[in-house]
């Protein structure tokens, strides 16, 4: 192909403007003057380069490449196949303030080279190759071929590929929510959000979309973001065993390289492009009662009951669709709910926030208010020949509004506002990947705003339902003005900063309880730290041993949800019988003991970009065989959990990783780096508590914040090398804690044979109402003699045969000397 020279120049040097500039043309204009074959074009040798701050455009005469460090550790790569650039947005990002220390370039004949202060990108001239590396010029990630695309003649633009080489002892992590074992190497996926009812192991795709991985070979991690919203694919080796190959159906090679070298470090960098949860009320941390549905109210009311009189604690019961009037959104059946505002009140003075569920197919019927108002508004998704977008789901036929139009957004959010009046404190958004009925979803033509950018629902089937949380998040802080709890099935990279996930509709089988295990720890690295499973299996019926051996991986998990389908027999911690019913109590009671040190983690979350689960792999990723684990993984950083995959099952080995860990049920010490053999009676989920830690602990209350706490329990872990641990706590509710209005406390514990130290120093100015710490400081090797609390002498301590110890002491304490 031919190209004049000028035009070359033109295109191959967008200024910058260019590149943020809204007003460019979306439609990519090329410069082709004679047509040549539709083939797969690969970038060639480079012959251009110019600099424009910390964009590098790099050019082969006929494509261009934008590189652009991002932040010391993380450089951005795009490609346009004609020297245009598409508009750069993206639905993705919550950009924070990165720190660029500085740039240097190196260029010879045969390479360019960018380097930060930790990685380097190196552009091979001849080829176009582009690789990552550390400041050690240690390989990281290399393409195998010069990135590529081809011509979509059906809907134009291109179809864009990328294929990275990899070695065989590479692993690979991420990718959202694939029912699949845990290290995704030599496997392929879609990326397309799907309603998969009853979904099946290594079903593909599901319900959500998170173009987002992580690479580990050599011990050294690093992350990749493909931010690109139309349907896309990636091979982990599947196809050939030493590539990896992401593409897409559309849009733009868009990626970032995000730098490790440890998992934790790119989970956490790649929390600073996407966002992380905010901080949610605190009794969305407590257990949630969700059934497909609880109706009428009596019915309610029933289940509500039961909880208080068993005395099982629960924060939040759901209704399904059948609470509504044919299934419209934003009405009542007033038949099963004659009077909903008060049944709210009385669940909340029971201690219940009522959570309700939002589709988004609205009922096509001129005597209902939300479709005549949308209807007027032009609010509704249409086909490319201007129809409507119908299609049936459960209200009827129905028409969709475009939540890529923000003025439809904003009209969204405002419908919540009677809910909001009524009392209702969460909305759970389903069906929203858009799933419709026969079709599955909508066709690839039907039309979207996409913020004005526009686009096909080729461009924006993977963030519909993100749009449709984030709106009706957006919509609820609004009208609430206190923390929103949402939840949806649908998600793009970035959800997290507007919701809570579930992985949908699985089974009441074993093999899906570990999927669920898998599922969690697979979210919470991608981004999505706030999910769960529907306890017990959605469809199908759990015997009570999978139920209760469900009901204690949900203590671990960050979302703690039973739910069921319709057509399944009830399902509720009482239903198997006393036996079950009696475990389920001790380990929701675990939960709410638990909360402030679950409470904390999600602080450790939304304020520093740690996820909430944690596989073994993030603790230990040299260890191969830790890169095959997904078993066992800890909650924040101090509890490790085997949850119990198998019936029957009367002990399991538990690999613990390098440190000292404490058996939670009978305090015995045991040593990391090794595997333990734990019994498992079925009233046993081996839990082990890392030396050292200061978990924090509530007495058990029937629903959160149900009384004010006297004093707080801090069981410290005897531990003979420094360990760190923070508690974190605030109103529980509201927006205080954006404005220092919550206390950090930061405990440092070491010790000796002799001796044992504990410090604390506090961060912010929110004072909880108690005065006093009641710890109790466990596995001590020796007798102890003496306490000293900020240099005084204290006697209130007293310490039993096991040499467990326990002080009373002002809950402001600098340090806390334990002397022999
Ligand atoms: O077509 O609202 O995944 O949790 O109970 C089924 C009824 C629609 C699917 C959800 C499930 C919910 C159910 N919904």
């Amino acid at each position: 192909m031919e190209m004049n020279s000028e035009n070359l120049e033109e295109n191959l040097y967008p200024s910058e403007s260019e590149l943020d500039d809204d007003a460019l043309e979306q439609e990519i204009k090329t410069n082709i003057t004679e047509i040549s074959p539709i083939t797969k074009q690969y970038l060639q040798s480079v012959n251009q380069i110019r600099v424009e701050g910390n964009h590098f455009f790099i050019g082969d005469g006929r494509s261009t490449v934008c590189v652009t460090v991002i932040s010391d550790e993380i450089i951005r790569v795009r490609m346009a196949p004609q020297g245009i650039f598409l508009i750069d947005f993206s639905y993705a990002l919550s950009p924070e303030d990165y720190r660029i220390s500085r740039i240097d370039i190196y260029e010879d004949d045969i390479i360019y080279r960018i380097s930060t202060n930790t990685v380097s990108c190196t552009i091979q001239k001849i080829n176009f190759h582009i690789s990552f590396s550390d400041r050690d010029d240690t390989l990281i990630n290399e393409d195998e071929y010069p990135m590529h695309w081809e011509e979509n003649t059906e809907f134009g633009g291109y179809y864009v590929y990328c294929t990275k080489k990899t070695v065989p002892t590479e692993s690979f992590f991420g990718l959202g929510d694939k029912p699949t074992e845990f290290n995704i190497r030599g496997k392929r996926f879609t990326l397309w959000g799907t309603d998969t009812y009853a979904f099946a192991k290594d079903q593909d795709p599901l319900y959500r979309n998170i173009p987002f991985y992580i690479g580990l070979n050599n011990g050294i991690a690093y992350g990749l973001f493909f931010d690109n919203t139309f349907k896309s694919f990636f091979d982990f080796g599947h196809q050939e065993e030493d590539k990896v190959s992401f593409w897409a159906d559309g849009g733009e090679l868009n990626y970032y390289y995000i730098h490790g070298p440890h998992m934790m470090d790119v989970v956490k960098r790649y929390s600073s492009l996407t966002g992380r949860h905010p901080m949610p009320p605190l009794w969305a941390l407590g257990y949630h009662q969700c059934r497909w549905s609880y109706f009428p109210e009596k019915k309610v009311k029933d289940i509500a009951r039961n909880f208080r009189d068993r005395k099982i604690p629960c924060d939040a019961i759901y209704l399904d669709i059948d609470y509504m009037d044919g299934y419209r959104c934003f009405t009542w059946n007033k038949k099963y709910f004659p009077d909903p505002k008060r049944m709210i009140r009385e669940l909340k003075a029971d201690g219940f926030q009522t959570v309700v569920i939002i589709d988004p197919g609205i009922k096509v019927d001129e005597n209902y208010y939300v479709y005549k108002e949308a209807k007027e508004k032009n609010y509704f998704c249409r086909r490319c020949d201007d129809y409507f977008m119908e299609g049936h789901v459960w209200p009827g036929r129905c028409q969709f509004p475009d939540f890529t139009n923000p003025e439809v957004r904003e009209w969204w959010g405002d419908l919540f506002k009677e809910y909001v009046e009524m009392g209702i404190a969460g909305i759970w958004n389903d069906m929203n990947e858009p799933a419709v009925f026969g079709l599955g979803t909508f066709p690839n033509d039907v039309r979207h705003n996409f913020d004005g950018k526009r686009g096909s629902h080729r461009k924006a089937h993977n963030i519909y339902g993100m749009q449709m949380v984030r709106a009706t998040y957006e919509g609820l802080k609004k009208l609430q003005g206190k923390r929103p709890f949402t939840i949806t099935r649908s998600g793009y990279a970035g959800v997290q900063r507007y919701s809570s996930v579930w992985t949908g509709d699985n089974v009441a089988s074993w093999e899906h309880l570990r999927l669920a295990g898998t599922m969690c720890q697979r979210l919470s690295i991608s981004g999505v730290s706030f999910c769960g499973s529907d306890i017990g299996g959605f469809t199908g019926e759990p015997d009570g041993e999978l139920f209760t051996r469900w009901i204690q991986l949900g203590v671990f998990a960050p979302l703690m949800r039973a739910h069921s389908a319709g057509d399944t027999p009830e399902r509720e911690p009482w239903s198997f019988g006393t036996l079950y019913e009696d475990i389920c109590r001790q380990y929701i009671e675990l939960r709410y003991k638990l909360l402030p040190y679950i409470y904390s983690a999600f602080w450790e979350h939304y304020r520093y970009g740690f996820p909430i689960l944690r596989p073994v792999v993030m603790h230990e990723q040299g260890n191969m065989d830790n890169h095959f684990r997904q078993d066992e993984f800890t909650f924040g950083d101090k509890i490790l959990v085997f949850p119990i995959y198998e019936p029957g099952i009367e002990s399991v080995e538990v690999y613990l990783p390098r440190g000292k860990w404490y058996f939670f049920w009978d305090n015995k010490i045991h040593k990391g780096g090794n595997s333990v053999q734990v019994d498992t009676p079925l009233d046993i989920l081996p839990i082990f508590i890392k030396a050292g830690s200061v978990i924090p602990e509530y007495p058990v209350m029937q629903y959160t914040q149900e009384f004010e706490i006297q004093e707080l329990s801090l069981n410290i872990y005897y531990s003979d090398y420094l360990v760190n641990s923070f508690i974190y706590e605030d109103q529980g509710e509201g927006y205080g804690y954006e404005n220092q209005h919550y206390i950090e406390r930061k405990f440092y514990v070491s010790g000796n044979d002799t001796n044992f130290y504990i410090n604390q120093n506090t961060e912010g100015n929110f004072s909880p109402r108690y005065e006093n710490y009641r710890i109790k400081i466990i596995g001590l090797p020796f007798k102890v003699n003496k306490v000293l609390i900020d240099g005084w002498e204290n006697n209130t301590f007293t310490q039993d045969n096991a040499h467990t110890l326990i002080i009373l002491c002002d809950k402001n304490f600098k340090n806390i000397e334990v002397l022999s």
